[in-house]
C-alpha cells in the first residue's frame, strides 16, 4: 500500500508539471452550466458545508476512484469475470447527488453503478466479493457488477438494461407519493440511456402526475463507441425536459458541491411536490465502456483535458484554498480509503466460491 502511495504522489508530480491539453469544444461543454460551488466568489466558506461531511465527500470519492481501479487490476489478473464498467472519472456526481438528498431517500443506479452504490452508502467488502462472484458478495456472487441492491441504504439496483431503471424510478416516486413518505427518488441514467424510450414515457407520467423524483443524466459524452452528437437529435440532454414541461439544468459534474447543490434544491422541489426535474452533469469516463474497449473513438488530448478536471483533484483544490484541510490531511484520507479498498480485495479474493450444491436457490421460476 505505501508503494502504491509513493506511485501515486508520484504521478500527481509528474500531472502538475504536465498542463493538460485542451480541447476547445469538450472545453466549453464542461464548462457550461452554475458556476463552481467552492470557488471563493460563489460561496462564503460556511456555505460549503462542515468541515466532516466535506472531508466524507472526499473519502467517498476516493474510496470510488481506488476501488475501480482495483476492479481494473482483478479484471486484468481474470480474478473478476464477466463485464464490469467503471466509473473512475464521474466520481463527484454519484457523491454530489447523495450528500444532496436524505439517507431514507432512493436511488436507481445503472451498468455503471458501482460509485452509486459506494455513494449511497454501499459496503466495500461486499461489493467487491460480489465482483469476484464469492458466496459472501451482495448477492451471494450470483449477480457480478450489474445487479448489486442495497434496500437498507435505499438503493434499488443497478440493471444491464440500459433506460430500465427510469421506469422503476417513476414507479417507486409514485408510490412514494401515494404512501406519503415525504421521500424522493434520484434517477441516475446516461446519455445513451436518453434515447430509450423509456426515457421520454417517464418523464412525460412523472410531470403529470407530479411525481417526486430527480432525473440525474451523466453524460459522459458517450454510449459505448457512440458520441452524444452521433446518437442524441439534441446536443444537451436537458433540452428533452422541455416537450415534458420538466424544468432541467445543466451542472458540471467534475464539481461535487455543485451537483449536490443542485441536486438539493430539486430534491426539496419534488418534496414539496412540485414534481420531477432533469438535471444533467457533463462528465467523463476515464476508461473504456469496458474491459475490451481500446477507446479508438475519442483522442488522446480529450482524454488528457478531462484528467485535468479530475473531481478528487478540484475538490482538493477546494478544500486546500478554503483552508478546511491540510496536504497532509489529504494525503491520510487518500491512504486511509487505499487501505480499506485492498482489504476489501483481499476479502474479496480470499472467500469462499458458492457451493454448487445451493445453485438453484434464489431462483423464482
Ligand atoms: C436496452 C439496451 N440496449 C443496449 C444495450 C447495450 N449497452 C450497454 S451499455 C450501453 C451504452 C449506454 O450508454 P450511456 O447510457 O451513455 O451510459 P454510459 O455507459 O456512458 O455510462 C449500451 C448501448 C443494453 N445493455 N441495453
Ligand atoms: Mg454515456
Amino acid at each position: 500500500m505505501a508503494k502504491k502511495t509513493a506511485k501515486r504522489k508520484a504521478a500527481k508530480k509528474k500531472a502538475a508539471k504536465k498542463k493538460p491539453a485542451r480541447k476547445k469544444s469538450a472545453a466549453k461543454k464542461a464548462a457550461a452550466g452554475r458556476k463552481s460551488a467552492g470557488s471563493k466568489s460563489a460561496k462564503s466558506k460556511a456555505a460549503l458545508g462542515s468541515r466532516d461531511d466535506l472531508l466524507h465527500y472526499l473519502a467517498q470519492m476516493c474510496r470510488i476512484r481506488f476501488f475501480e481501479e482495483k476492479v481494473f487490476e482483478l479484471l486484468a489478473q481474470d480474478l473478476i469475470k464477466g463485464a464490469s464498467h467503471v466509473y473512475a472519472g464521474e466520481e463527484a456526481v454519484a457523491v454530489g447527488a447523495c450528500a444532496g438528498i436524505n439517507h431514507d431517500d432512493y436511488i436507481t443506479s445503472t451498468h455503471r453503478g458501482h460509485g452509486h452504490c459506494l455513494a449511497k452508502g454501499g459496503q466495500l467488502r461486499p461489493m467487491m466479493a460480489e465482483l469476484c462472484g464469492k458466496e459472501t458478495g451482495y448477492c451471494r456472487g450470483r449477480g457480478g457488477s450489474m445487479h448489486i441492491a442495497d434496500v437498507a441504504e435505499f438503493n434499488l439496483g443497478a440493471t444491464g438494461i440500459v433506460g430500465s431503471n427510469i421506469p422503476v424510478a417513476t414507479g417507486a416516486a409514485l408510490a412514494q407519493k401515494m404512501q406519503g413518505t415525504g421521500r424522493i427518488v434520484v434517477c441516475f441514467f446516461g446519455d445513451g440511456a436518453s434515447n430509450n424510450a423509456a426515457f421520454p414515457e417517464s418523464l412525460n407520467v412523472a410531470s403529470v402526475w407530479k411525481l417526486p423524483v430527480v432525473y440525474l443524466c451523466e453524460n459522459n459524452l458517450y454510449g459505448m463507441s457512440v458520441s452524444v452528437e452521433r446518437a442524441s437529435a439534441t446536443k444537451d440532454i436537458a433540452d428533452k425536459a422541455k416537450g415534458y414541461n420538466v424544468p432541467s439544468e445543466i451542472v458540471d459534474g467534475q464539481m461535487v458541491l455543485t451537483v449536490r447543490d443542485a441536486v438539493r434544491a430539486a430534491a426539496e422541489r419534488a418534496r414539496a411536490g412540485e414534481g420531477p426535474q432533469l438535471i444533467e452533469a457533463k462528465t467523463y469516463r476515464y476508461y473504456g465502456h469496458s474491459r475490451s474497449d481500446p477507446r479508438k473513438y475519442r483522442t488522446k488530448e480529450e482524454e488528457a483535458y478531462w484528467r485535468g478536471r479530475d473531481p478528487i483533484k478540484l475538490f482538493e483544490q477546494v478544500l486546500l484554498e478554503n483552508g478546511i484541510a491540510t496536504q497532509k490531511e489529504l494525503e491520510r484520507i487518500e491512504e486511509q480509503c487505499q487501505a480499506e479498498v485492498d482489504d476489501a480485495a483481499d476479502f474479496a479474493v480470499n472467500s469462499p466460491d458458492p457451493d454448487p450444491a445451493t445453485l438453484l436457490e434464489g431462483i423464482y421460476a
